[in-house]
């Protein structure tokens, strides 16, 4: 075991402090880590590993922030640059095959969109798809569209709760600390706002998720400034669905390095994620990012939740990645089984729609 102290205070459910969290990130026992992990995760999950039908949709890839990191967004009149019509996003909501349950919106900050665009787009996505779930834009786009508009940050949730927005992704979060937020993504809302727009949606009753985009510029410090923030802002409001780590793909960005993140460094990620984040019901190991193989064995090292089907992805395929755009419903279940674990499938809430125990 990494730490017999650490072990004891996970096996008799006692709160991992940051400088635990700190020894976890940097102990050479894989499998330990691992155990303890997975121990923690079976504690609130049993052996269940969720999945969920749905359909990434990118309106545009327009961006003003052009955050260091990203391969997806682009300026104006610049090559690769798109912009899509309602009936263009409603005509990517329609390819979805039946049974898809989620649409996963995010894009970039349109330097000229109006917040009509916004509300008409969720209005005709759930006119259309009453029974789709509408998990969309980043407190990132939030932000923005209150600052564009002019209108308070609460009044711009409720109007888009009004469109039919569901829920809010985890994405924009980054790394929360400044030092390393001020490297990777000067124009981006700090930490401190992504922080605050979170707390807003959560009064408001929606909930959302929390990602850390990890394997770029940060140290294991930065990674656990990041996760206690999560922690201590969902011990107030309990508004975080799960926490979703997110490897660094380095293709056609402006971070120097030469390679994403190796296996062992996403299954400690992974599992130091589970132990430290004990208020936090799901872990989930985003195959996109991680790669299928890594992802199945992130299973055994604290993820309960693989994500779903997408169907179609640009962050991660515009910054080089090679894992596929799709998985099918019965790849996941197969991914799933061959890891020892029980397929669920879910609806964006983690409501049971079908167990293939
Ligand atoms: O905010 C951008 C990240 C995020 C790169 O909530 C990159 O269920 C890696 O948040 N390498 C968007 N990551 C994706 C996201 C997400 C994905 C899946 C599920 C959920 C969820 C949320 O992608 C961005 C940014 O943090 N990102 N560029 C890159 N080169
Ligand atoms: Fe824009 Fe988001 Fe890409 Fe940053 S990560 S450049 S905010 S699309």
């Amino acid at each position: 075991m990494p730490d017999k102290r650490i072990e004891k205070k996970v096996l008799s459910g006692k709160r991992l402090t940051p400088d635990d969290a700190l020894r976890l990130f940097r102990t050479e026992d894989i499998f330990g880590l691992g155990r303890l992990a997975s121990y923690a995760s079976g504690v609130r999950n049993g052996n269940h590993v969720y999945f969920v039908q749905n359909r990434h949709i990118n309106p545009t890839n327009l961006c003003v922030n052009r955050c260091r990191f990203c391969a997806f967004s682009r300026s104006r009149g610049e090559k690769g640059a798109f912009e899509l019509s309602v009936a263009e996003v409603l005509e990517r909501a329609r390819q979805a095959p039946e049974g898809v349950r989620e649409f996963h919106i995010v894009g970039g900050l349109h330097p000229d969109w109006s917040l009509e665009r916004y509300t008409d787009m969720l209005s005709a996505l759930k006119e259309h798809f009453p029974a789709v779930h509408l998990k969309a834009f980043t407190a990132v786009e939030i932000d923005y569209l209150a600052k564009s508009s002019g209108l308070s940050l609460n009044r711009i949730i409720m109007l888009m709760k009004d469109a039919g927005l569901d829920s809010l992704p985890g994405g924009g979060a980054e790394i929360l600390g400044s030092r390393v937020r001020r490297r990777i993504c000067p124009e981006k809302i700090s930490g401190k706002r992504w922080l605050e727009v979170m707390r807003a949606c959560h009064k408001e009753g929606l909930r959302t998720n929390a990602t850390m985009l990890y394997g770029h510029l940060e140290s294991p410090e930065d990674r656990v400034d990041h996760l206690r923030r999560l922690r201590d802002l969902q011990d107030e409001t309990g508004g975080f669905n799960a926490f979703i780590p997110l490897a660094f793909q380095p293709g056609n960005t402006r971070i120097k390095t030469r390679t994403s993140p190796s296996g062992l460094e996403d299954l400690k990620t992974i599992a130091v994620s589970r132990l430290f984040l004990d208020n936090f019901a799901h872990i989930k190991a985003y195959w996109i990012m991680l790669g299928e193989k890594i992802a199945q064995l992130a299973l055994l090292f604290g993820a309960d939740d693989i994500d779903g089907t997408v169907i179609e992805e640009k962050i991660a395929h515009m910054a080089g990645t090679d894992a596929s755009e799709v998985m099918a419903k019965a790849d996941l279940i197969e991914l799933i089984r061959r890891a020892g674990k029980i397929p669920v499938e879910r609806d964006s809430l983690y409501n049971v729609v079908e167990s293939y125990g």
